[in-house]
């Protein structure tokens, strides 16, 4: 037996009867085809938390670990239809969202998400605007129907710092980022996360959860390989939501997760490297 394989996690299926049944979690996101980010690192996410993974794709990109080249976004009656014969048969209880990569897309998923089969469903927001290695990941002229009428039907948003200043207008530190969160938070019925990891030193994220801050820190791990951190996160946090998880445990063991699956990464690639998504949940 590969040394390894003893680590795998059994799963939750049983080997003679019926699989007990699993949560559902949908990704709607974009694809990397080195299997860092995107859709790729979400349903490696949900397998490792037990959870059933479903993906439909928003674009594809050209990429790998030293960045990405070229981004297709994909045709949004192709998308609606996707998710429409998909929902007739399979229903998420979480819908993570990633890359949306243009307008005409984030018009699909409003509308996808405005159904009324859908008012049950929570919706985490990963709100992928660059990659790291700064392809667009999203046309910003879409970026007021992303704040008006995406933003509000999340139940988690998890920007980065650099996202955060775009969705505020103005530049996050480590020192204002609760002030930030609170005016930003204000009157608004989700839960955000921002992910310190941009700031300099040692991160401190911050979560926004009903009209109060909490801040979580821990030394920087000092390795180049971080791809996809955002995408793994989100998809935790997701993951954790569908097992049945309040809003702060469920970002507290994605954080726990993110750590140690940097901390254990592979050391794969020749730029920023996929982290290790079978560490320890
Ligand atoms: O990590 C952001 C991200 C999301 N989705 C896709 C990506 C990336 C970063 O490269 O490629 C498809």
């Amino acid at each position: 037996m590969h040394p390894l394989a003893e680590s795998f996690p059994s799963g939750p299926t049983s080997p003679i009867g019926p699989a007990i049944p699993q949560p559902i979690v949908l990704s709607f996101s974009g694809s990397d085809p080195s299997g860092g980010a995107g859709l790729e690192a979400d349903l490696k996410t949900f397998q490792r938390h037990g959870v059933y993974g479903m993906s439909v794709p928003t674009l594809l990109t050209v990429q790998n670990s030293t960045g990405v080249r070229r981004v297709k976004t994909l045709e949004p009656d192709f998308f609606e239809e996707q998710v429409d014969f998909l929902l007739q048969d399979l229903f998420p209880s979480v819908i993570k969202i990633g890359a949306i990569g243009d307008r005409r897309m984030l018009q699909a998923l409003i509308r996808i998400l405005s159904q009324q089969r859908m008012d049950g469903v929570k919706v985490v927001v990963d709100t992928v605007l660059s990659s790291t290695s700064g392809a667009s990941l999203f046309d910003m002229r879409g970026l007021a129907d992303f704040i008006d009428r995406l933003l509000p039907r999340a139940f988690i948003v998890t920007p980065n710092v650099m996202e955060f200043d775009l969705l505020t207008g103005k530049p996050t530190t480590e020192a204002n980022a609760a002030a930030h969160l609170l005016a930003f938070g204000r009157d608004k019925p989700y839960a955000i996360f921002l992910k310190g990891g941009h700031f300099p030193g040692d991160p401190i994220d911050f979560l926004y959860h009903r009209r109060q801050v909490r801040n979580f820190s821990a030394p920087r791990i000092d390795t180049p390989h971080t791809h996809g951190t955002g995408c793994t996160l989100a998809s935790a946090i997701a993951a954790n939501l569908a097992l049945g998880m309040e809003v702060e445990d469920a970002v507290i063991r994605a954080r726990a997760y993110v750590r140690e699956a940097i901390r254990t990464n592979p050391g794969l690639g020749s730029g920023r490297g996929p982290l290790n998504f079978n560490a320890t949940v």
